[in-house]
């Protein structure tokens, strides 16, 4: 029984995990309310000017708003990175002691005290999943209708500038990570109220948006229920631990997505038994319960993206997991074939890159190590080739573009073997 209590989008569908060989894809556009895309991604942390310069300088995302004393804003201080549509924010408490509600505080409902609570059981971690959707107050009442745990009730922010407005809600959707309902006029960066910030040096690694965002959990069913039972995302892909392969540790996953399949959240559940603890026990346990483990940021040109990365590992920007073994490059090419070019094989193996491929595409993956200190939240650098389809017209059907379809060369099940065993290697070294 999901969280909602009565039958649930889930339920009636007989969720169930099948694993990746039986699961047969279908869209049953099941959302009960528009959800068009990710807006943003609010990181909490206890020093948001740190740990905002860090993400800035290691990914090439330029500083594109704030919100803190600067701006009148006593409560927290906030920072908003953005590059293409890919949009960060970190957000600290300032002083309790010294703390007030003033003018300049765009989200009045945050909290200090509950952000203490936060990075003192999380440490630095993910606290909220925006999304852009066409109403946020219908969302929030929706959502809470079916079962959602409610956060913030529907918040309006002014634009004095444009007299533009956006409304906001939140509920919770795994452990204290909330989804950000997002809508309104406002066109500036983020959202209303906070200052934009017009000197920051333009750069970018290409980075463009996030392709999927994925969530820890302790029970897969009863968390993929829950999400779907309020906001009616339908089930994308699955895994199961069978399919991870002959590796010591194991887990379950399950995507789920919106109908336009341009939100996509992975759900993992750690599996039992094995020789060595499941990574997401790990994660389960050092982040003190649920949450989100890793952002797939998705790059037209990984190679240039990773160059840029790479070249900032080990002066404060990110490092990556150790790379697969020799092994795993000189059997790559019965894999993948001439999917690849030459030069792309030679720099593919230079840059530690993994290479999957499903029936319709391909893609190219690489994971950083922990953003933080606790062995918890990290990112993906993908790239999805193939798969373009045409996009037509609802009205006349007449063809207007072409896009890439959601998942192209699936989430990387060819690549969990050598993915795992890498984790696994690392995580040995921090005796957790
Ligand atoms: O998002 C995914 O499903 C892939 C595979 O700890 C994956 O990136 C799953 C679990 C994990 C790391 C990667
Ligand atoms: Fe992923």
């Amino acid at each position: 029984m999901g969280a909602g209590g009565a039958s649930t989008t889930a339920e009636k569908a007989g969720m169930k995990l099948v694993g990746h060989k039986n699961f047969q894809r279908h869209n049953p556009k099941s959302d009960k309310f528009a959800i068009h895309k990710f807006h943003s991604f609010e990181f909490w942390c206890a020093d948001a000017t740190n740990t905002y310069k860090r993400f800035s300088y290691g990914l090439g995302m330029p500083l594109v708003a704030k919100s803190d004393q600067s701006t009148n804003n006593q409560l927290f201080a906030s920072y908003v990175l953005r590059s293409n549509d890919l949009v960060f924010t970190f957000t600290a408490p300032y002083s309790r002691k010294c703390a007030s509600v003033s003018e300049g505080v765009p989200l009045r409902h945050y909290n200090a005290d509950q952000a203490y609570e936060f990075i003192n059981s999380h440490g630095l971690a993910v606290r909220a999943v925006g999304l852009l959707v066409d109403d946020a107050k219908t969302a929030y009442e929706v959502s809470v209708a079916h079962g959602a745990k409610g956060v913030l009730p529907p918040l309006e922010l002014k634009d004095e500038a444009s007299g533009t407005s956006q409304v906001i809600s939140e509920v919770i959707v795994y452990g204290d990570v909330v989804f950000r309902y997002v809508s309104g006029s406002f066109t500036g960066p983020f959202l209303a109220g906070y200052a934009p910030v017009t000197d920051s040096p333009a750069t970018s690694f290409g980075l463009q948006r996030v392709d999927h965002a994925v969530g820890n959990a302790h029970d897969l069913i009863k968390t993929v229920e829950y999400i779907t039972g309020f906001c009616g995302f339908h089930e994308f892909a699955e895994f199961v631990a069978e399919d991870v392969g002959t590796v010591d540790s194991g887990l379950n996953s399950m995507v789920i997505a919106n109908n336009e399949e341009s939100i996509l959240m992975p759900v993992n559940e750690p599996t039992f038994g094995t020789p060595r603890k499941s990574q997401i026990q790990t994660y389960l346990e050092q982040n003190e319960g649920p949450g989100l483990q890793h952002l797939a940021l998705m790059t037209n040109d990984i190679f240039t993206t990773l160059r840029e990365m790479r070249a900032r590992s080990d002066f404060g920007g990110f490092e990556f997991m150790p790379r697969a073994n020799a092994k795993y490059y000189k059997d790559m090419f019965a894999r993948i074939g001439d999917s690849l070019s030459p030069q792309q094989y030679k720099e593919v193996e230079e840059l530690g890159i993994l290479v999957d491929k499903d029936d319709q595409g391909v893609l190219l993956q690489i994971f950083t190590k922990p953003l933080g200190d606790r062995p918890t939240v990290f990112l993906e650098i993908i790239q999805r080739v193939g798969c373009m389809r045409e996009v037509k017209e609802p009205a006349t059907g007449a063809v207007v573009g072409t896009e890439q379809a959601a998942g192209c060369g699936g989430f990387g099940k060819g690549n969990f073997g050598a993915l795992f065993k890498s984790i696994e290697d690392y995580e040995r070294t921090l005796n957790v």
